[in-house]
């Protein structure tokens, strides 16, 4: 299991752990060849040619070449050449395990790929151990880290859209821009050209309650026409169903288009490009629209007990194996307390199942697509979720820790320097 793999020397090491001085020294080490090679894709020229070599050398160890399955990467040449910058940032790992040298004072029994698989994990959850009331567990990892964690130096999508006005009939307006933009799939790697609503990724989740008329102004700033799409709404007008050629016009570079429907069905939707869709949706034009039920009760903090939720967009294109527009490990980690009721909204925008695996729970499962389950919800540690769909799960945060959440595609998760892409983690505080 990825985690205590990662953080612990393997069975052939010494038993004792290797004194936090040693690890330091081999870290640093290793982070000043990051910065070398990060530095390397940035210059371009002479450098990315020796990285594309290294990468090229790399590719025998590597069992699966995330940039090669990447739908959106595989089609680029026309619209966005494969720069070394955005296949580094689809297989993070690849280009520093490449690296010949060998990494003075390794920890007896450890490779490369532990020290690198360890600095991941401290880039994640760094500063963790107090909080958790276990200094002195792990301290190379959970213990006091120089950096600051990962997801406090990317920018964060899928914030909170407020309408700009409500008419007096009720109607709830929202203005979206579409966006060129520049976007950290983590910290360490170049930022990928991108497209974004409101010039984020994903775009700002848009929440309304069923019933309610909307009316979602949208402004093209890309150089490329587009379409909306709301996926998962029931409504009367087709025209406002968002697919260029069949029920409208794509709407083009400082063009304008307004979808205006009623809210229906309740539940966990998305919006997102259904125009150049392989492409512009890979690249960021994405979001979560969800739909609160009209009935206060039957919403899920009344009905479940529901303390927090989170929102889980899924992509494996353009930024690789993403969880909201980061690859691990500048995915944002769900933080709750014990006893907290924590309700994940899945939803896959990407081109492939992925099977969300949390370690130490099963989720209850109580909604697919929007549509509440009742008698047939059901309980589950590993569930795949298909392009498209959205499924709502509940877990019930009874045992403080760090407990591991992954997709269960292996090489969507790990590669030749520890864990990347997929994964995140529910780090659950105890009482106090
Ligand atoms: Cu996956």
């Amino acid at each position: 299991v990825p985690v205590e793999t990662t953080v612990t020397p393997p069975p052939s090491a010494s038993p004792a752990e290797p004194t936090d001085d040693a690890v330091d020294e081999a870290i640093s080490s290793l982070s000043r060849r990051g910065f070398l090679r990060v530095a390397g894709l940035a210059g371009g020229g002479l450098m990315a040619a020796s990285v594309a070599a290294c990468q090229a050398a790399a590719a025998p160890a590597w069992s699966f070449g995330p940039v090669a399955t990447a739908g959106a990467a595989s089609q680029a040449p026309t619209t966005a050449p494969a720069t070394p910058g955005a296949s580094a940032s689809v297989a993070p790992s690849a280009s520093a395990s490449a690296s010949a040298s060998p990494v003075p004072n390794l920890p007896k029994g450890w490779s490369e790929h532990d020290l690198n698989g360890q600095i991941k994990v401290r880039r994640f959850v760094g500063n963790l151990s107090g909080p958790l009331g276990m200094a002195g567990f792990l301290d190379n990892v959970l213990g006091p880290n120089k950096d600051d964690p990962e997801f406090t130096k990317v920018k964060q999508g899928n914030q909170p859209l407020e309408p700009t006005k409500v008419e007096a009939d009720g109607t709830k307006v929202f203005d979206l821009t579409v966006d060129d933009i520049e976007w950290p799939i983590d910290a360490v790697n170049p930022p990928v050209k991108a497209f974004g609503y409101n010039k984020m990724w994903p775009g700002p989740a848009i929440r309304v309650i069923e019933g309610d008329k909307v009316r979602l102004n949208f402004t093209n700033n890309l150089k490329e026409a587009t379409g909306v799409h709301f996926h998962g709404m029931e409504f009367t007008d087709f025209k406002m169903d968002g697919v260029p050629f069949v029920t409208q016009l794509p709407f083009g570079p400082g063009e304008a288009f307004t979808y205006e429907f009623t809210a229906t069905p309740a539940g966990s939707h998305m919006y997102h490009s259904h125009h150049n869709a392989t492409d512009q949706v890979g690249k960021g034009l994405l979001g979560a629209f969800i739909v609160e039920p009209k009935k206060e009760s039957d919403r899920y903090a009344k009905k479940y007990g529901v303390t927090q939720e989170v929102v889980f967009i899924h992509n494996d294109a353009l930024g690789g194996f993403t969880i909201n527009g980061h690859g691990f490990p500048a995915t944002t980690p769900i933080v709750a307390k014990k006893g907290d009721k924590v309700l994940i909204r899945f939803m896959n925008e990407g081109t492939m199942m992925h099977p969300w695996h949390t370690h130490g729970f099963r989720m209850n499962i109580v909604a697919r697509d929007g549509a509440e389950l009742g008698s047939a919800a059901f309980k589950c540690d590993t569930l795949g979720v298909n392009p498209g769909e959205r499924w709502d799960a509940i877990i019930d945060c009874d045992r403080p820790g760090v407990w591991a959440f992954h997709c269960h595609i292996l090489p969507h998760v790990e590669g030749p320097d520890g864990m990347f892409g997929m994964v995140t983690a529910l780090v659950i505080l105890p009482p106090g």
